[in-house]
């Protein structure tokens, strides 16, 4: 209890020090879901329906929905996340909700949104609390007319038999219910497209809210992130660590992680989504922390590699070594106008020339390459934007590339696996792994590590862990 204590203590005096991350603005509402500090400009929601709209050819209309609700097991659901497209064209965070957006008759250019929610009343406030009801779907979050979710599917079955609409822009992957009540109503006269990908060209490039919120979860993250390093040594269980970084996580007002936390020790660790975080963790082995936390919907997602004992070994510090100078070569070279490509040409040459210097692999770089041989050390791509989603979108369209542009937000995770039984590898680098993943945002000039509170180099992290 004593040792509990001790460990729990710092952790509270510590959380009061992080900043309120998002100024409010001239329209503002509160958030139910998040009650401490969370403000919402609904002009900015409008403003992205609006950039939508323009996207849309005339006589088409969108309808799109947030995600259903899932049955756990007996009577549980699954917690209730909006679907991000829903979020990001609406900002409602409630289950059971639809909006169809089309061209504002009277406001040319803008986009008219009518929306279905939740209203309750009687006993079922009194079991699941209050929701914003069409009023509060009016009054709030900007929509020029609102109804009670019921009538969705008689209203669509008009809407759609008006004759005006000849196409439907949807994401009902979202919602079942949703799809078939579009299935019914179209009757399969209306021709349906894929929403998704049109407002995967708007997620790209965060705006001021975003960036605010991405900020705020990289914050508590990284603070979090630095409690699981403090807790990490022999004895201690993955679950345990990933107790500590969960903890302190909630104490700072994330209401949950964007993914499942993965704390792999030892033989775990080539196990790139490890999810049962039960071993206990080794003398001399290592630890890989993937974590991030979720705040406003908006996600962290970091990465560090650890010696158990806190000292790395003269192997583990080769292949970290490698990993860490070529991640810091990719921040150093991530700018506007860079193609995402040729990061990760850069990426995957540098670790090989790295391997190869080491002599933990042998043979020629161009060989190793150009036969794929380089998956087996590097199989994940080096990074991913961050957003709503953990792996946020990159527009569909490949022809285009992938080019950086200021303000976005990116997730920069090289990495070695050396797995234990590849004969390939040098027999004391076998079982070997490392990955720092650190999350950037693209800037003027270049970019800004915004995890760079937290270690990344062997003696930044050695030191935390043996401070
Ligand atoms: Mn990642």
């Amino acid at each position: 209890m004593k040792r509990l204590l001790a460990s729990i203590l710092p952790l509270i005096l510590l959380t009061g020090c992080i900043e309120r991350a998002v100024a409010p603005s001239d329209r503002v509402f509160p958030s139910k879901l998040y009650p401490y500090e969370v403000t919402y400009d609904a002009a900015e929601f409008k403003q992205r329906r609006d950039v939508l709209m323009q996207k849309i050819p005339a006589g088409r209309v969108v309808i799109v929905t947030t995600n259903d609700v899932y049955l756990r097991n007996g009577d549980v659901d699954y917690e209730f996340r909006p679907a991000s497209v829903f979020y990001y064209l609406t900002g409602f965070e409630e289950p059971n909700a639809v909006a169809v957006l089309r061209k504002h008759r009277s406001a040319p250019g803008t986009c008219e949104m009518i929306m279905f929610v939740e209203s309750r009343e009687g006993s079922a406030v009194q079991w699941l609390g209050p929701v914003f009801g069409p009023e509060g779907a009016v009054q709030y979050f900007g929509a020029d007319s609102a109804y009670e979710i019921g009538s969705f599917a008689s209203f669509l079955h008009t809407f759609l038999a008006s004759g005006t609409v000849q196409g439907v822009y949807g994401n009902f992957d979202a919602n079942d219910d949703v799809e078939s009540i579009f299935s019914d109503a179209s009757g399969g006269s209306i021709s349906l497209h894929n929403l998704d990908s049109l407002v995967d060209e708007m997620r790209p490039v965060k705006g001021p809210l975003e960036i605010g919120l991405i900020r705020r979860a990289v914050e508590v993250s990284t603070h979090a992130f630095a409690e699981g390093i403090r807790a990490t040594r022999p004895s201690v269980y993955e679950y345990e660590i990933q107790a500590t970084l969960e903890f302190v996580l909630r104490l700072n007002g994330c209401p949950r992680t964007s993914f499942p936390t993965i704390v792999a020790s030892g033989p775990n660790i080539t196990t790139i989504h490890y999810q049962s975080n039960s071993a206990m963790l080794s003398d001399g082995g290592l630890v890989m922390i993937d974590f991030g936390g979720e705040y406003g919907y908006y996600a962290a997602d970091l990465t560090r590699t650890l010696p158990v004992n806190g000292r790395f070994s003269a192997a583990q510090a080769t292949i970290y070594d490698i990993v860490k100078s070529s991640h810091d070569a990719v921040i150093a070279a991530a700018a506007p106008g860079v193609d995402f490509s040729t990061l990760t040409s850069l990426n995957i040459d540098l670790l090989i020339d790295g391997l190869l210097q080491k002599h933990v692999i042998t043979g020629t770089k161009f060989n190793i390459i150009s036969s794929g041989q380089y998956r087996l050390y590097i199989p994940a791509g080096l990074g991913h934007q961050i957003g709503l989603d953990v792996h946020d979108p990159w527009p569909a369209d490949a022809g285009k590339g992938r080019i950086l542009q200021e303000n976005m937000v990116l997730a920069i995770e090289p990495h070695i696996y050396l797995n234990a039984g590849d004969q390939t590898v040098a027999t004391e680098y076998r079982g070997v792994c490392a990955r720092v993943e650190d999350d950037i945002l693209i800037t003027s000039g270049g970019c800004e590590v915004l995890s760079a509170a937290l270690p990344g180099t062997r003696a930044g992290l050695e030191a935390m862990m043996n401070r």
